[in-house]
Parts: structure tokens; sequence; C-alpha cells
């Protein structure tokens, strides 16, 4: 039985490869991090009593922070493979805690590849990098390739810029099966709940059913090229599994404005937007709704844009070509825009349908919608 471990296994891709890979036979080690609350909400499906023996799926106390507590788990584990997910992953946040994004997400990179030499499991141990589109920030090149320069635009850009590069020098170093995954933005229904798709998703169904009275985003001509992250978790796997290491461009190829999402998203439920304005005026108008049941009159103001939501640097347009993937290791991708966004309106309306409830039987629920 192969053994792995996963940093970040309480995030979006923690959660699905975790799944991934225990269906594939694999004992699963996760890394969380300590919390004042449970942050295990995305795995707690696949949680073992610590008291069973012959346990499959094992978490682990540690900080991407903390050397030690690297060096003394994977020293322990020994892994045949480790996924690195675990980062400060959102761009906006990142220009508020830049140093802390760059001890977690560029440093945290060497403290796992050093331990895995400290240790002499150069030869043993694969370790899979989560690099990222933000790599190419500024448009130098459309489509983006593995051969498209860096120009990254946010401390969390910059510092996954040093975990591409030290992943790439370990390997030609000390000949180590270390690889990147440069994805482009995944997404699904456990997508955390202040990147832009979930934020869109969970907020159209809190309008609708009358617990929330609109919404406020930042910059709606951002492109971005989105897929589901279960295709995404399963050509990690795939990435480690290759002949030789390598680095890998991971996108659907194609790429949508955040307009025309929240028109898609909201086309979903059968409602029809008017966007009027521009620029920091433009609103969006319900223009038709198809659904009596919802609270959304004809006329009803639902979208205004917030200046806060807009980043110090922009990255404007990004989409991917994954040609490399798809003919070396044939991967490609079972969802498209259309059936992602169908999966989170479903479970985001099912979400806030249990939330209305609470409420209405009077329980107070968490009404944050940053
Ligand atoms: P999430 O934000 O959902 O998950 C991040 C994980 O990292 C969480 O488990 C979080 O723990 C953990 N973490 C954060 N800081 C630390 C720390 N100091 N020590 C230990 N654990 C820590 O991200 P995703 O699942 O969406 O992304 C996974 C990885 O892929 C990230 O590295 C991200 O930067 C990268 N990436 C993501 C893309 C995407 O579109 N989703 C695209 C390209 C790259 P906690 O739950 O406690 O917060
Ligand atoms: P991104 O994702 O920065 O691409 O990083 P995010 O969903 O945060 O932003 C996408 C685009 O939407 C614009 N935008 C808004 N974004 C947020 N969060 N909130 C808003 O209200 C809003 N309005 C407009 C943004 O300006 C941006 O252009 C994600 C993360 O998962 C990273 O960890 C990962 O590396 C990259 O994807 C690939």
């Amino acid at each position: 039985m192969k053994v792995a471990l996963i940093t970040g296994v309480t995030g979006q891709d923690g959660a699905y490869l975790s799944e991934f890979l225990l269906g594939k036979g694999y004992v699963v080690h996760g890394l969380k991090r300590r919390s004042s609350q449970f942050n295990t909400a995305r795995i707690d499906h696949l949680y073992q009593d610590p008291h069973e023996e012959n346990r499959n799926f094992i978490l682990h106390y540690g900080d991407m922070t903390d050397s030690t507590s690297i060096i003394r788990l994977i020293q322990q584990i020994k892994p045949d493979e480790i996924y690195n997910l675990a980062a400060m992953s959102h761009v906006q946040v990142s220009f508020e805690t830049p140093e802390y994004t760059g001890n977690t997400d560029a440093l945290g990179v060497l403290r796992i590849l050093d331990a895995v030499r400290l240790l002499g499991l150069e030869q043993k141990t694969k370790v899979y990098q989560a690099s990222t589109s933000e790599l190419y920030g500024k448009v130098l090149e459309v489509p983006q390739t593995e051969k498209t320069p860096f120009y990254p635009r946010s401390p969390y850009a910059i510092a996954k810029m040093y975990g591409f590069w030290v992943t790439v020098n370990y390997r030609e170093a000390y000949d180590m099966f270390a690889c990147n995954g440069i994805l482009f933005n995944h997404e699904s229904p456990i997508r955390g709940e202040t990147f832009v798709t979930r934020k869109i998703t969970r907020a159209i169904s809190r309008i609708a059913l009358g617990l929330q009275d609109k919404m406020y985003l930042g910059n709606l001509d951002a492109r971005r090229d989105w897929g589901h992250a279960k295709d995404y978790v399963r050509v990690m796997w795939m990435i480690l599994q290759a002949e030789e290491p390598e680095d890998w461009v991971i996108a659907t190829g194609i790429s949508t404005s955040v307009r025309d999402f929240v028109i898609a998203a909201f086309g979903e439920i059968g409602v029809e937007l008017e966007f009027q304005g521009k620029d920091l005026q433009e609103k969006a108008f319900v223009k038709y709704c198809s659904n009596p049941d919802f609270q959304l009159e004809i006329g009803k103001e639902i979208l205004s844009i917030d200046p806060r939501y807009f980043r110090p640097t922009e990255v404007d347009l990004l989409v991917g070509d994954s040609t490399k993937a798809r003919t070396k290791l044939g991967w490609k991708p079972e969802y498209n825009l259309v059936t992602l966004i169908k999966e989170m309106m479903e479970s985001d309306l099912n979400l806030m349908r249990r939330e209305r409830y609470l409420n209405e039987v009077g329980f107070k629920t968490l009404n944050y919608y940053e």
C-alpha cells in the first residue's frame, strides 16, 4: 500500500485529494494546523477514530512555518508521495499579510523539500508542489503554457514563484522526483467562501431565499480559466505517476469574465439580469425571474461594485494551454463551466435553505458575505 502525506488536508483540494487517494487504496496522512475551533468540516466524512487500529486516514498537527513539525512528520511517516497543498491561498489577503504569506507559501516549500533531503528520502519520496497560474500575473502571452515567462503580481504569487523554483532546483540538484503543477483556478461546492465563484453562488442563493439583500463585488472584467477541483486533484496524482519529474500547466483553455460568471450563475436558477452604469457605478438589476418563490422581483438591485475588492495590482486575464498534460499524461477534464456552476448553485441553494430554516426556528446563523 502506498503512503501519502497531504499538507493543507483541510482545504478544498486536500479534501478531494484525500477522497481520491483513499479510493486508490493509499494510506493518507494529513497535516493540519491547530485552530481554536474545529477546521476539519471538509474532511469530517473521512474521519476515523484514533483509537481504531488499521486506520488509513490519519491526521497530524503541524504547521508549514514550523520546520520541526515537518521533519518529525516526514521522518515518522516516510511517505512515498507528498502533496504540498498548504498555503495562505487568498491573493487579496496576501497584500495584508505579506510576510506570513512568504513564510508559509515560499519557505514552507523549502522546509518540505529539505526535510526529504535531510532524511535521505530523495530516492523514495516524490513531491508535488501546488504551483499556480498566478505566476503569470501580468499578461505576456495568451494562452499561457509551461514556457510563458512569469510576472507575479501579488505577495502570494511572488511567494509561489519561490516555491516553484526551489522545487525545480531540488529536482536538479538532488535528483529528486519533485514536480510543479501550475494549476489554473479550480472551484467546487467546497471552495472557500471568499473566492469569487463561491462568493457569487452563495450570495445568489442567499438573495433568492431572502437571507441577503444584494452582493458587492470588485473587478467584474477580470477573466479566469475556471475548472472543477475534482478534475484537478486527479491530475496531481497523475503528475507523480509520470515517467519523469516535470512541471505541468493544468487548465480548461476557456476564459470567462467575473461578470459572465455572475450572469451564468443567475441563469442557472432562471434569472436574467440587466447591467447599468460603468466602472465603480456599475449595477445589476433583475430583468426576469422564472421562479416566483425566489425573492427576486423585477427591477430589484442585486449587485453593486465595492472598491475594497479591487487589488493593488490585478491579474487581468488567465487562460491556460494544457496540451502537454493532455498529450503526455492523458488528462482531460470531465466537468465544464456549466456543470461546475450547476453543482455549486445546487449545493449552495441547499445550504441556504437549511440556513433559512434555522433562522426561522430562532437560531442565528453566520451572516458574513465578505
Ligand atoms: P484552501 O485555501 O482551500 O486550503 C489551504 C490549506 O492550507 C488549508 O488546509 C489551510 O488550513 C492550510 N494552511 C494554510 N496555512 C497553513 C500553515 N501555515 N500550516 C499548515 N497548513 C496551512 O486552498 P485550495 O485547496 O484551493 O488550494 C490548495 C493549494 O493549491 C494551495 O497551495 C493554493 O495556493 C494552490 N492553488 C489553488 C488553486 C485553486 O484555484 N484552488 C489554483 C492554483 C494553486 P486551514 O483549513 O486551517 O485554513
Ligand atoms: P484568484 O481567485 O485571485 O484568481 O486566486 P479569486 O476568486 O479570489 O479572484 C478571481 C478574480 O475575481 C476578481 N473579483 C473578486 N475576487 C474576490 N475574491 N472577491 C470579490 O468580491 C471579487 N470581485 C472581483 C478578483 O479581482 C480576481 O481577478 C485563486 C486562488 O485559489 C489562488 O490560491 C490560486 O493560486 C489562483 O486562484 C489560481
